[in-house]
C-alpha cells in the first residue's frame, strides 16, 4: 500500500521551526530551497550538497525543492532571459546530480501568493491568512494608486472599497499596505509602491495569451532537460487564482492545466497540486482534477479555504472549509496505488495557535498549526485506506 510521503517546508537555518521540530511532527521528508541565492543564479552542487547533508543529519531526506524561482526576464522574455534559461537548466542538472527528485516553481508575474491579512482572528482565538476583496481593491486604487486600475473593478466594488478605505485609520492603511507587499515567503522586505508600479509597467504589453506562450516556451526548453536527468517538475498554481493588479495569471483552472501539460507532453511536466489555491475558485472540481491529472501530480499542498460570495476567503482548518478533503485524499490514494509510488505531501500553511501566537514565524508557517493539519491529514488518509481495504 502506498501512502503520501509526509513532509514540511523548512526555510533553512534561520527558520524558527527547526529540522528536529519537523522530524518530531512525523515527517520523513523536507521541502526547502536555497533561499540565500539570488533569483536566476546557479545553485552549485557544493551548496546543494551542503543543505542536503544538513537535512540527512537529522534523519530525513530533501524530498522536494520549493521553489526554484523562474526569473522575471524569462516570464517576460526580455533582457537576459536566455542566460537565465541556461542557468535554470544547469540548476536542474545540479539538483539531479545531488539526488533531488521533484522541483516546484511558479509562473506568477512579480508577486507570489497574496493576502490582505496574515493574522486574521478566528472565533477560537487562533489566527489565519485572509484575502478580503474590498481591502484589496482599496489598496490598488487608493494606496498603490495604479494607473488605470478603476477599469478592473465594477462600480459597486469601487464604492465598497472607498467606504472600506475611508473607515480605516492611518495605522490600518499602513498595515494593509505592508501585508499585501509582504514580498515572497522567505523574504522579510516588503516591496515599495514605486518598485511595484515599475515592475507592473514591465508587463504592460503582456496579456494572458502572451504569458501562456512564454510559459509553454519555457516548458518546451526545461521539460526535456528534467526528463533526461530524471527530475519531475511541479508547477504551483497562482494564488489567488485570477488576475491581480492588472497582471495576467495563467495557472488557475483545469483548462489552464490541461493546456500547459499538452504544451510539453512528458511525465516530467507535472503539477504541485495546491488544494488551497485551486480550491479558492468555486469552479474548480478538486477531486476530479486529481483524478484526471493524477499521472502528473508530483507534489501535494493540502490546505482548505472558506469562501464567501463577496470574493473573500480565509484559510480554514485542513479538514474544514469548502474543499471536500476526504474526496481529494481518496483520489490521491487511488492514483498512488495505480502508479505504485508515494507522492510527497505537505500540510500547506496552518493556523497560528497555542504557544505560536507569541512567536514570530513566516506567515502560515508556524509549527503547531501545521502539525495539527498534518496529523489530521495523516489520520484521514489512514482511515480511508482502512475503509477501502487497502490497509
Ligand atoms: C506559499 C507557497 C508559495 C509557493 C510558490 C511555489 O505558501 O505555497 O509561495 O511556494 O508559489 O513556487
Amino acid at each position: 500500500m502506498f501512502l503520501m510521503e509526509q513532509t514540511m517546508r523548512w526555510y533553512g537555518p534561520e527558520d524558527p521551526v527547526t529540522l528536529w521540530h519537523i522530524r518530531q511532527a512525523g515527517c520523513t521528508g523536507v521541502v526547502t530551497a536555497l533561499h540565500h541565492i539570488d533569483y536566476g543564479d546557479v545553485w552549485s552542487v557544493k551548496e546543494i550538497a551542503k543543505r542536503k547533508n544538513q537535512i540527512e543529519a537529522v534523519g530525513m531526506t530533501w524530498t522536494v525543492v520549493e521553489s526554484l524561482p523562474v526569473h522575471e526576464d524569462i516570464k517576460k522574455q526580455s533582457g537576459d532571459w536566455k542566460t537565465y534559461l541556461k542557468s535554470y537548466k544547469k540548476n536542474l542538472q545540479n539538483l539531479a546530480e545531488c539526488g533531488i527528485k521533484v522541483v516546484t516553481y511558479n509562473f506568477m508575474p512579480i508577486l507570489d501568493w497574496l493576502r490582505t491579512d496574515p493574522s486574521f482572528p478566528l472565533p477560537d482565538g487562533s489566527r489565519t491568512l485572509r484575502f478580503e476583496r474590498a481591502a484589496f481593491v482599496a489598496f490598488d486604487l487608493f494606496l498603490l494608486k495604479r494607473p488605470g486600475a478603476e477599469a478592473d473593478y465594477t462600480a459597486a466594488e469601487i464604492v465598497k472599497a472607498k467606504a472600506r478605505f475611508d473607515a480605516m485609520s492611518n495605522q490600518e492603511r499602513r498595515v494593509l499596505y505592508e501585508n499585501i507587499l509582504l514580498g515572497l515567503p522567505g523574504d522579510d522586505e516588503p516591496f515599495t509602491a514605486a518598485e511595484v508600479l515599475e515592475a507592473l509597467q514591465g508587463y504592460a504589453k503582456i496579456d494572458a495569451n502572451k504569458l501562456k506562450k512564454h510559459l509553454f516556451d519555457f516548458l518546451q526548453e526545461v521539460v526535456p532537460v528534467a526528463e533526461e536527468v530524471g527530475l519531475k517538475l511541479a508547477i504551483h498554481p497562482d494564488d489567488p487564482p485570477y488576475p491581480m493588479l492588472g497582471l495576467p495569471r495563467v495557472v488557475c483552472t483545469e483548462q489552464d492545466v490541461a493546456e500547459l501539460l499538452a504544451a510539453a507532453p512528458s511525465p516530467a511536466n507535472g503539477l504541485c497540486f495546491c488544494a488551497g489555491s485551486y480550491g479558492s475558485r468555486p469552479d474548480n472540481d478538486l477531486p476530479g482534477m486529481v483524478k484526471r491529472f493524477g499521472d502528473h501530480i508530483h507534489f501535494l499542498h493540502l490546505r482548505n479555504t472558506k469562501r464567501d460570495n463577496e470574493g473573500n476567503f480565509h484559510e480554514a482548518e485542513h479538514l474544514g472549509g469548502d474543499t471536500d478533503m476526504p474526496a481529494v485524499v481518496r483520489e490521491v490514494l487511488a492514483i498512488m496505488q495505480r502508479r505504485g509510488s508515494s507522492i510527497p505531501m505537505r500540510p500547506d500553511h496552518g493556523h497560528q495557535m497555542l504557544d505560536d501566537l507569541d512567536k514570530k514565524t513566516y506567515p502560515g508557517y508556524s509549527a503547531i498549526g501545521r502539525l495539527r493539519g498534518l496529523a489530521e491529514l495523516r489520520g484521514l488518509e489512514k482511515g480511508l485506506a482502512y475503509a477501502s481495504g487497502l490497509a
